[in-house]
């Protein structure tokens, strides 16, 4: 346990810089193959010619709204190892059990916050559950909270020193009203290479941008970055020879804002930049946070995934944002995931819900349900060149056990639910 805690400490202190994974534990020894019973007998061969394996791993997103009103709150929060918040997450991620999983919503600090989510939550039983162990987590340095010293949000002030204001945050690079806010992290079994990320790519280079028309001031337009939180493409050492890319982020949600739309035309553009990166069309607009540029190869496996804030016929996105994904001829999008318990509260909730256009046994989320209602925004969307055996949300049925898990409103621990898929990764 000792030796586990400080890979993490080590790691998370490398958050954001990219990490050096140390060897993966998780890797079977090689094993001698079984050997003909037929004369004549062959020679031995050597251990190095063992043909690298499929690796099969459980990939996930959840969206677990663990955000508070000042900087340090959750990480405070946390040290009470009774903290009803984390102890449902921690129940939750104990009943799904994902290898590798993307928390959206997690204060992003020194790594403190994820640290104590792991230590004093996830590698404990939750009510009999079995504990999980991550050895390793990636921490994305975020837009939101960073403040940009202009007047983004047009209301007429600028006043960067009154954290936790909404004046603040709606004048930050991504919406926040303290730093780090609604950040997001990985926790994974296998090792983690090093990030590119691209939070600081500016919306204007992104070409022919949806930028809303004269929302922004020229000097804006020089600064104003296209991702709310973060674009990263992770690198998963699965072991086998094979590098799984993990294109994740948070778009803004497409609401919030007036008639120019400016975060439904965000959400878009944010969705578009992962659609384009897969493409390897128009690949050298991707330059990123280090000066790199260039797009992700055809030949490269990725599971893209997050809270992607938009349904593909429901709520507030723009028409096709998701479309850009669902239908993109490298994206694996079907089976989608579905649960039964998604059905049932559509059907109980009634609203709005009666007139959604998504199944709602696809819906990942539980809002309001007069003007909004049970939305398909969270997704795990593996490429074409995985076998995809497996598909789910988990939102259990109301009669069963694990539904105190995740609740009606006020939740227990989310308006989100976690989305997950079984990959086979084969050399
Ligand atoms: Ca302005
Ligand atoms: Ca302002
Ligand atoms: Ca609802
Ligand atoms: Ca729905």
């Amino acid at each position: 346990m000792l030796l586990l805690v400080s890979t993490l400490v080590s790691l998370l202190a490398c958050s954001g810089d990219g990490s050096k994974a140390p060897a993966d534990p998780t890797t079977p020894a090689p094993t001698t193959s079984p050997q003909p019973t037929t004369t004549p007998t062959p020679l031995p061969q050597p251990t190095t010619s063992t043909p690298p394996e499929p690796v099969s791993l459980r990939v996930a997103t959840y969206n677990v709204s663990l955000y508070g009103v000042r900087s340090g709150q959750i990480a405070d929060q946390l040290t009470d190892p009774s903290d009803p918040h984390a102890q449902g997450i921690a129940a939750v991620l104990q009943t799904v059990r994902p290898d590798v999983v993307l928390l959206n919503e997690v204060d992003v600090d020194d790594g403190t916050t994820a640290q104590r989510l792991h230590d004093q939550f996830l590698a404990v039983a939750q009510d009999g559950r079995e504990p999980l162990d991550y050895p390793y987590v990636y921490v994305a340095p975020s837009n939101t909270g960073l403040h940009s010293g202009l007047d983004l949000d047009n209301n007429g002030r600028v006043d960067g020193s009154r954290e936790g204001s909404d004046d603040y945050a709606g004048d930050c690079f991504g919406y926040g009203t303290y730093g780090g806010q609604y950040g997001f992290l990985v926790f994974s079994r296998y090792p983690l290479g090093t990030p590119r990320t691209f939070q600081e790519f500016l919306w204007k280079d992104l070409p022919d941008a949806d930028l809303p028309p004269g929302w922004f001031e020229p000097e804006e337009l020089d600064i104003v970055r296209l991702s709310s939180k973060n674009h990263v493409d992770l690198p998963i050492d699965l072991g086998n020879g094979q590098t799984l890319h993990f294109l994740i982020s948070h778009p803004t949600p497409p609401s919030f804002d007036g008639e120019e739309d400016r975060n439904g035309r965000r959400n878009h553009d944010e969705i578009r930049f992962w659609a384009d990166y897969i493409s390897g069309e128009l690949g050298s607009y991707h330059i990123d946070d280090a000066g790199v540029g260039g797009s992700l190869a055809a030949d490269q496996p990725f599971v893209i995934a997050g809270d992607l804030n938009a349904d593909p016929n429901d709520g507030g996105s723009r028409e096709g944002s998701m479309a850009q994904l669902l239908e993109h001829p490298r994206v694996q999008a079907s089976p989608a995931p579905t649960s039964d318990g998604g059905a049932e509260q559509a059907d109980l909730q009634g609203g709005i819900n009666r007139t959604h256009g998504t199944d709602p046994a696809e819906d990942t989320a539980d809002f309001e349900d007069t003007s909004v209602g049970n939305l398909r925004i969270d997704y795990v969307l593996p490429s074409t060149d995985v076998a995809l055996h497996d598909a789910g949300v988990f939102w259990p049925l109301a009669d069963d056990p694990d539904f105190d898990l995740v609740g009606t409103f006020p939740f227990p621990v989310s308006d989100h639910r976690p989305v997950w898929v079984d990959i086979e990764v084969s050399p």
